[in-house]
């Protein structure tokens, strides 16, 4: 119904038009066609003088009226080192174009008025000017040449990777972008500041970005929900995308950069703003203590008046700047920049992926070792164990926390070794050192089979001290079975705990 309505409005229209055109048509003929057309060419110069009048104060005061908004105007000035460099640019080139606009536009509707159809006015014609030719020629040559030579410069400083030697040295922070259909998938590098390798067919439902376990460099690697940055540090992001086009913009840094399947990208760039530093601004106060920029001052959420303000709830934000299919909307992400503290305080609380999620499970390659700071950190755990074992009075037993044994048998896990390992080093160190090793199960099942399921799993860790070098004299094994809980064996966890194998110190 509207489409047929808006289709006879059309039409109607359409023929008051030619009803009009017809009856000036009929006019002129009335009034002599000579005089008519005089008339309306000067009506038409003037009316043109005139637009142009109003076209010109319009584009000033509609740039005036938005500065505000604008990025690289107001509070908008770059919030990078590159950004001020590149709207320092853009101005120039503004500059330039503005000259060159507003005087082409006066030409244009100046000559339409000053040679205007007259009546004995003859048109001139003037067939060549050489020193007009080389006016307009020259100068926008000149200017472009500065224009480039001054753009390129920037350009190139703006657009320069971070020094090769400055990779062991890590004076800034490498962290990866990888665009996906919707969303962004952010890897920082970790404490060895560097960010492992990927393979595109290691991508699995558990290993979103394909990394491989096998690299080290991997293994700290940290997935985060938003972007945190320290001020003042360089920042280098590897972008790259998983499915089609996607564009890493970071407008308030003037960082844009298409992250491209199969062609990893980057930017370089140095935050000089802290969000919190952007927010003032934006909620600055002139002199008489009104708002700079009311706009900003507005409540953040329309229904909530006395909620935060919109300086107040403002974020820096990543963005994907190519329409990459219909949710693209939605790979909007927060971009924080804080203060050196507190972007180390955040980043303490990362944690790393494969730790997190892989570590353990069938995709890690890793299973059956341990990883060289774990077992530093058991070692560390076990002597600290042993020292208060051997300074103690009272209590000298060591219960040996990753000593474990296949279900049901007397068979080691192939990860006890690296705890059976410390016990060898603590023997060869403290060369007084006599043990006993004794093996305790939980109360499930028949007494008398614990029983000999603990003399059986002693004997098995008493063996491979044995292998290992230790000698026999200055051990025994022991089987206690269920007879010496240390916990319930009402809960499954009082059971773990219960089936154990202990050290006691005999002589020291
Ligand atoms: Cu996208």
């Amino acid at each position: 119904m509207t489409g047929l309505l808006i289709f006879l409005c059309i039409l109607l229209i359409g023929i008051v038009i030619v009803q009009v055109g017809r009856l000036s048509d009929l006019a002129i003929r009335i009034r002599g066609e000579g005089a008519a057309q005089l008339a309306s060419n000067d009506f038409n110069a003037r009316f043109g003088v005139f637009f142009m009048v109003a076209f010109l104060v319009g584009c000033v005061w509609c740039t005036v009226y938005y500065k505000d908004s604008l990025l690289g105007y107001g509070p908008h000035t770059s919030a990078s080192e590159h950004g001020v460099w590149l709207d320092g640019s853009f101005n120039l080139t503004l500059f330039f174009t503005s000259i060159v606009f507003f005087l082409t536009q006066i030409a244009l509707f100046w000559f339409a008025y000053k040679y205007r159809g007259r009546e004995n006015k003859v048109a001139f014609f003037q067939p060549h000017d050489t020193r007009l030719e080389i006016v307009w020629t020259a100068i926008p040559a000149l200017v472009m040449f500065y224009l480039v030579a001054d753009g390129l410069t920037i350009w190139n400083k703006a657009m320069a990777d971070v020094p090769v030697d400055a990779v062991s040295g890590v004076d800034y922070i490498e962290i990866e972008a990888t665009g996906k259909q919707f969303a962004w998938d952010i890897r920082y590098p970790g404490p060895d500041g560097v960010i492992g390798t990927k393979y595109f067919r290691k991508i699995s439902g558990t290993n979103p970005l394909g990394q491989v376990w096998e690299d080290n460099k991997n293994l700290d690697d940290q997935h985060v929900s938003e972007i945190v940055l320290p001020v003042g540090k360089q920042v280098r992001v590897r972008i790259t995308a998983q499915d089609v086009l996607h564009n890493f913009y970071l407008p308030h840094f003037r960082v844009k950069m298409d992250a491209v399947p199969g062609i990893p990208t980057y930017f370089v760039f140095r935050p000089t703003t802290t969000t919190e530093e952007y927010r003032e601004r934006l909620g600055s106060l002139d002199r008489d203590g009104n708002p700079l920029y009311p706009e900003w001052h507005d409540p953040y959420d329309p229904d909530e008046p006395d909620g935060p303000k919109r300086y107040e709830a403002f974020n820096y934000e990543l963005a994907c700047a190519e329409l990459c299919g219909k949710s693209h909307f939605s790979m909007r992400r927060e971009v924080k920049i804080v203060s050196e503290e507190e972007y180390e305080e955040w980043l303490a609380q990362q944690t790393s992926y494969y730790l997190t999620s892989v570590r353990g499970t069938d995709d890690d390659p890793n299973k059956d070792k341990l990883l060289d700071f774990e077992i530093k950190d058991r070692r560390t755990e076990f002597n600290d164990n042993l020292n208060k074992a051997l300074s103690s009075d009272t209590d000298k037993i060591i219960k040996l926390q990753y000593v474990n044994f296949q279900t049901g048998s007397a068979n080691l896990t192939p990860l006890s070794r690296y705890e059976l390992d410390n016990v060898v080093n603590a023997m060869n160190k403290y060369r007084n050192l006599t043990l006993e090793v004794g093996g305790h199960t939980d109360s499930t099942g028949d007494a008398d089979k614990n029983l000999t399921l603990s003399e059986a799993r002693a004997q098995a860790v008493a063996n491979y001290l044995r292998s290992k070098g230790a000698d026999s004299d200055r051990f025994s094994a022991l089987g206690y079975g269920q007879d010496r809980p240390i916990d319930t064996n009402d809960t499954a966890e009082g059971r773990q705990n219960n089936r154990r194998t202990e050290l006691r110190i005999l002589t020291q």
